[in-house]
């Protein structure tokens, strides 16, 4: 495939208490993730680190929510950096904690709004993120992206949403952890999280396609947000806080292989590394190989395996 990738760096680690996710860009420039893309046939154009710009510090009820100014800096300055790179090509933003995504969803969400095209949302994940800044309990605000991508109330202090992403558009994937508030507003709001325990049941690849058929029934443009923690944490240490029971190694693989064939995909967030807590650099590899499986690389393409 010979896509445009923008590299896109988005140093954030305002959104959760533990401290390294900074350095994730900086991770996979070092993994090689320009080199990878560019021997796949991918033009790479590296645009660098966004720098938040300097803003009101705002101010919350909910006395948990922490480093709420520089988040709100950070989606702004991640909104317009977004749309802009949505205009020349496939953005791929290095993260930075989950919370960048309120900035790149939205961006993205403006670019789909300008071309009057649909916008659909993979959140590859072990956590629902469906707090609201008044609901979270922890006050770190990567917990909170859905909601706000879904248009829930109490996010004024972030820019406004003005296209919520209707809830049969977002397929919440590989979900084990969500919080009773969470489950409330999610039954609330008409989400089902595909969980683990579907995923257990039916396979990958049902759910998944099902999910990619209405992409492309809809002619949308198709953002994923892949955290670092929808892996098993035995794969993928490097994350503040694990949770047993991700996908594994080829499940993930599958994902990013039949991501790749749908040819849907149009953004891409890579989140929740903290090199900080990895293992010589193998979370960060992986999830260079898994952004290289999305990207088309195969052992065989698939008319040479049906031989
Ligand atoms: C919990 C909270 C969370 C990671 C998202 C966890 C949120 N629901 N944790 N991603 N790693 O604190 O709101
Ligand atoms: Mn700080
Ligand atoms: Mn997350
Ligand atoms: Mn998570």
């Amino acid at each position: 495939m010979n896509q445009h990738c923008i590299l896109v760096g988005a140093p954030v680690d305002s959104g959760q208490s533990n401290p390294g996710c900074l350095m994730g860009p900086a991770s996979y420039r070092v993994a090689g993730l320009a080199g990878t893309l560019s021997e796949l046939g991918c033009s790479v154009e590296d645009r660098g680190d966004v720098a938040p710009r300097v803003s009101e510090a705002g101010t919350c009820t909910n006395a948990a929510v922490h480093h709420l100014g520089e988040t709100v800096s950070w989606t702004q300055a991640l909104a317009d950096a977004a749309e802009h790179s949505m205009a020349a090509g496939l953005p791929i933003f290095l993260g930075g904690d989950h919370s960048l995504s309120l900035g790149t969803v939205a961006g993205v969400a403006a670019h789909a709004r300008k071309h009057a095209r649909p916008l659909f949302v993979l959140w590859l994940d072990a956590h629902s993120d469906f707090h609201t800044p008044m609901t979270t309990r922890s006050g770190n605000l990567h917990g909170t992206p859905v909601a706000y991508l879904a248009g829930l109330a109490d996010f004024e202090n972030f820019p406004p949403f003005p296209d919520p992403v209707p809830a049969d558009r977002i397929c919440l994937f590989g979900i084990r952890s969500v919080d009773p508030d969470e489950r409330t507003a999610l039954r609330r709001h008409g989400i089902t999280p595909v969980d683990m325990r579907e995923l257990d049941e039916r396979g990958f690849v049902a759910p998944l396609s099902a999910f990619l058929d209405q992409v492309r029934a809809a002619d949308g443009l198709l953002h994923v947000s892949l955290d670092v923690d929808f892996l098993d944490p035995s794969i993928a240490p490097a994350v503040g806080t694990t949770v047993p029971g991700g996908a594994t190694f080829r499940e993930a693989h599958l994902v990013m292989e039949m991501l790749h064939e749908s040819g849907l995909v149009s953004s891409l967030d890579l989140v929740e590394l903290n090199p900080f807590l990895d293992e010589r650099g193998r979370t960060a590899r992986l999830m260079v190989d898994l952004t290289a499986s999305l990207m088309g690389r195969t052992v065989f393409d698939r008319v040479n395996r049906s031989l």
